[in-house]
């Protein structure tokens, strides 16, 4: 590598002890799921801009989703929501995946837009509505084992609006029975991944309303239960990457799912607003990487990396690539951290030392790195440049407005 830019980084960080080559090996390693419900129509409770070139249906969803891959070499595996990729054959959708390069991520169940779901899906009062609910549930459990997929993603709009609305034990309880039922079903390979949120669009409520409900579900459910942390779901100012590192010291961290928080959930561009949250989130799985214990670093190995993204203004691929290679950046910081600067200022007890070796890693302009990861990689040194000039955007158009919405 004789790019001059990249030969003064790697002289910058070999002289603070950074080994370059590791640093390089983990972010070859690193894999972010895409979502199909990412690439189709979709936007806010406001309005749906429908965009002519949107994909039609599922199939459409993957061969858009490849090229976000071909141009960052990150994201192998994209995400499914059901009933809104639901195809007649998911043994087709897979080889079709296949074929493009990519394999079929987490599936997704949705329990929240049928008529009977108003006032709850797995825990309605109406035991005939939980049982649909738990059908569904047991539904998505098959497509995956015809996907291949290892994980079922779980997130519940269930909640109330007002005091008194439901009962709040007995809810937690038919959760936890609907649940029980679905992980029976669970082939050994398989995760469930229980997400949370704070609110909406249950507003009084929400039957799992943080990480503590879901961590709590999922030790009573069994060791395929773990916590899906969507960084969109949060009450302003927690500190998420505390909650990353508790789950994961517990054993229980599954995986994410990036977006960036403006209020509670939205799906603006992750890293767009607060890219140094996102930084300390991945300094803790590095740090938790490191560790003695080697169920805590086996957790960190099977962290999956999830957007979670709807874009109403934004163009879709451009707007997924903007989301990786954002992530990426981040990681790629996250890896310029010295652990051992960190520990002995932490020694010393030296508060502002051990915040400045953190901050210091942050500071670093990584663009050198990524690119030289991607020439060797064969890819171009900037996707988002790639992207603009081909011709997919445009290929596309023939698919006409009128695509699959969510
Ligand atoms: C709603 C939500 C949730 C799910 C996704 C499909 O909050 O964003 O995070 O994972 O819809
Ligand atoms: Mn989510
Ligand atoms: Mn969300």
């Amino acid at each position: 590598m004789t790019d001059r830019a990249y030969v003064l980084f790697e002289e910058q960080q070999r002289a603070r002890g950074i080994d370059l080559e590791q640093v390089k090996k983990q972010l070859s390693s690193l894999r972010i799921e895409t979502p199909s419900w990412g690439y189709g129509d979709s936007g806010t409770r406001f309005k749906v801009f429908r965009k002519a070139g949107a994909p039609r249906n599922a199939f459409e969803k993957f061969e858009d989703a490849a090229q976000v891959h071909k141009l960052t070499g990150l994201c192998p595996s994209v995400a499914i929501h059901i009933p809104w990729d639901h195809v007649e054959d998911y043994g087709a959708l897979r080889s079709h995946a296949e074929g493009l390069g990519l394999t079929i991520g987490a599936v997704n169940p949705n329990l929240f837009q049928e008529e009977e779901y108003m006032l709850g899906s797995v825990t309605n009062t109406d035991a005939a509505v939980r049982r649909k609910a738990t059908e569904h549930l047991l539904e998505c459990v098959d497509i995956a084992k015809e996907t291949g997929s290892r994980d079922i993603s779980l997130w519940f709009a269930d909640g109330t609006n007002y005091p008194g609305q439901g009962d709040i034990r007995k809810r937690k309880a038919w959760m936890h029975e609907c649940l029980a039922e679905m992980y029976k079903a669970l082939t050994p390979r398989m995760r469930m991944l229980i997400e949370y949120k704070c609110f909406e669009p249950a507003f009084y409520h929400t039957d799992l309303a943080d990480w503590g409900m879901a961590y709590n579900l999922a030790l009573k459910l069994g060791p395929q239960a773990e916590v899906l942390v969507d960084t969109g779901h949060h009450l302003q100012g927690a500190n998420i990457e505390h909650i990353v590192a508790y789950l994961i010291d517990e054993k229980r961290l599954g995986g994410f799912h990036f977006n960036a928080r403006k209020y509670a959930d939205d799906d603006l561009v992750v890293g767009s607003m607060n890219p140094y949250e996102l930084f300390l989130i991945f300094y803790q799985i590095l740090c938790a990487g490191q560790d003695t214990d080697e169920a805590v670093r086996g957790t960190v190995d099977n962290i999956a990396y999830m957007i979670d993204q709807s874009h109403n203004i934004e163009m879709k691929i451009p707007a997924m690539i903007r989301s990786v290679l954002n992530v990426q950046n981040q990681y790629a910081k996250a890896l310029l951290v010295n652990h051992a600067e960190v520990a002995e200022a932490q020694e010393r007890r030296d508060v502002l030392g051990a915040e400045d070796a953190v901050r210091r890693a942050h500071e670093f302009d990584v663009t050198p790195l990524l690119q030289a990861i991607r020439e060797e990689q064969g890819l171009p040194a900037d996707p988002m440049k790639a992207y603009l000039e081909s011709d997919y955007g445009k290929s596309v158009m023939t698919r006409g407005k009128g695509g699959a919405g969510w």
